[in-house]
């Protein structure tokens, strides 16, 4: 008890500095909900000092855990970065405050070209940020030949050495194109279909996950996972044994948005800060370190001359593939989850 006591004496006297100096700065704060690995540091300290304020960033895996949080309340958050199949539901609920265009100059940088290109019209509730392709990671000193088929995860002989994304929309959309139906299918008994297509796929998961398969990948513990493009594009600086590929039933794109949260503390800040996101040059900044690709016209421009022709970060350039953006699908979301249920238990 008395060796407790002393140990807590001991942490209340080294935390004390750091809460005075927190308590007595008073600077602003800007509190940030995100993707893991989705934006670089340094840009972050680059902003903090430029605007005098602290920026505090906390990460989720998916669409679903962020409104899970979001609806548990009293997260605190000020900016968000759900995907835009998930905009319109948030702001139903009433989450969302609605941008205001002009404290955000850098909009005129928006690739609407790109959004055109996958159906997707402005918004008022929410920036376009990045934009993520999926398809699959895989160990090129391990596998013979480059998958081309979302059917390598029925393939038994990699039983435990593969992952899928910890995602409904993801891996249900995987299944579903791999059986020939649309990724946005609300015919339930196609939905019905990818959820035991990915049951049959399952006994050969080591897990469904979307953040650790990287290390699992750079390791050689898993010799193939369903990933993220750019997650992926990072894994590949530090080895030359990781390939990626989009399988040719085709993948999914989904672009993920910053949305200021209607209980924002500092709307200014918030929309300074997606101001600066879309400066072309922090854009390319963040895209050579994140590794994936900002929506924005100029930033491409800046970036090394390596990414500017990756096939990897611009691959619908490429007419062998073939994607579709994941949508809203509706009251259909239920059945998603239902089926997201039976997967998972
Ligand atoms: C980052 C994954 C972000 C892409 N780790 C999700 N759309």
């Amino acid at each position: 008890m008395k060796r407790l006591a002393i140990i807590l004496s001991f942490l209340v006297l080294l935390l004390m500095p750091i809460a005075l100096k927190q308590l007595f700065q008073l600077k602003k704060t800007l509190y940030i909900y995100m993707w893991s690995d989705y934006i670089k540091t340094d840009l972050i300290k680059e902003f903090e000092k430029k605007y005098d304020c602290l920026v505090i960033v906390d990460t989720y895996d998916s669409n679903e855990s962020l409104l899970t949080k979001l609806q548990l309340g009293g997260a605190g958050y000020d900016i968000i970065f759900p995907s835009n199949y998930f905009l319109s539901l948030m702001a139903e609920k009433n989450l969302l405050l609605p941008i205001q265009k002009e404290k955000i100059p850098n909009l005129k940088y928006i690739d609407t070209q790109l959004l055109e290109k996958f159906a997707l019209t402005p918004t008022r509730w929410a920036v376009p940020y990045m934009v993520s392709f999926s398809g699959i990671a895989w160990r090129t000193d391990r596998l013979e030949g480059a998958p081309t088929s979302w059917s390598l995860f029925g393939n038994p002989n990699l039983k435990g050495r593969m992952t899928m994304l910890n995602d409904p929309r993801e891996t249900i959309g995987a299944a579903l194109r791999f059986l020939g139906f649309s990724a946005n299918s609300t015919n339930p008994d196609e939905i019905e279909r990818a959820r035991d297509k990915v049951l049959e796929w399952k006994p050969n998961l080591a897990k469904l996950e979307s953040e650790q398969y990287k290390n699992g990948i750079a390791s050689a513990e898993y010799l193939a996972a369903h990933a993220y493009n750019g997650d992926t594009l990072q894994l590949t600086q530090d080895s030359p044994h990781i390939g990626f590929c989009y399988p040719k039933e085709g993948s999914l794109v989904s672009f993920d948005y910053a949305a200021i949260l209607n209980a924002c503390n500092d709307e200014d800040l918030a929309h300074a800060f997606i101001n600066f996101l879309h400066e072309p040059k922090v854009a390319a900044e963040n895209t050579s370190f994140t590794m994936y690709r900002c929506v924005n016209t100029k930033s491409r421009d800046y970036l090394p001359k390596k990414l500017q022709t990756s096939k990897i970060l611009f691959p619908e350039e490429d007419p062998e593939n073939s994607f579709e953006c994941i949508k809203p699908i509706g009251p259909a979301r239920r059945d998603y989850l239902r089926a997201w249920d039976a997967i998972k238990s």
